[in-house]
């Protein structure tokens, strides 16, 4: 009997494209001098690190709102609760630039619901995004899917000051203000 190659293959075409993802993210790094890019030093934090959703924590990609936390950094964690409601609980959070906030998201709801963070920007067009390519997926360190009456983590550094949010991108859930706010101040 032989195995098909349709596994092995497609799990080969994910993998290049993570490899590609990284090489990209590599290359936009490259131009720096400063030379903190140490062959190797990015991956201080070890693999081990899974919560689920880990396939791309070799990678750590700065955002405007941030970047993904180290685990065993977390200074702070706070309880976000999810309901039917189309309603995040709390929907305004304060933090510290520099802070490390471990979100521990829980879904009160019946249906799926879902934590991302971003710029209102971001976010906007993600939501777009969502609208067109309803089953996308869609998997960062910056969000979390929950299903109902479930719990996730989210790890977020937050190193950039600003006002920022978050908000639940499925569609129908963001058009009835499934969003909250973020503050990053000094
Ligand atoms: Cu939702």
């Amino acid at each position: 009997m032989k195995t098909t190659p349709s596994k092995p293959l497609s799990h080969t075409a994910l993998s290049l494209a993570v490899l590609v993802g990284f090489a990209a993210s590599g290359a936009a790094h490259a131009h720096g001098p400063s030379g903190h890019m140490q062959p190797g030093q990015g991956m201080h934090h070890g693999t081990g690190l899974g919560s689920g959703h880990g396939h791309s924590s070799a990678t750590k990609e700065q955002t405007a709102w941030g970047i993904a936390g180290d685990p065993k950094q977390v200074t702070r964690t706070i309880k976000v609760e999810m309901n039917d409601k189309m309603r995040f609980v709390p929907d305004l959070i304060t933090v510290k630039k520099g802070e490390t906030i471990r979100f521990e998201v829980r879904n009160a709801g019946k249906v799926l619901h879902e934590m991302v963070i971003g710029t209102r920007q971001e976010l906007d067009a993600h939501a777009e995004m969502m609208k067109k390519h309803p089953n996308m997926e869609h998997d960062e360190a910056y969000m979390a899917h929950v299903d109902a009456g479930k719990k996730a983590d989210i790890v977020w550094l937050f190193n950039r000051q600003g006002d920022f949010e978050f908000a639940c991108l499925i569609p129908g859930h963001y058009e009835a203000g499934m969003r909250g706010k973020i503050k990053v101040t000094l």
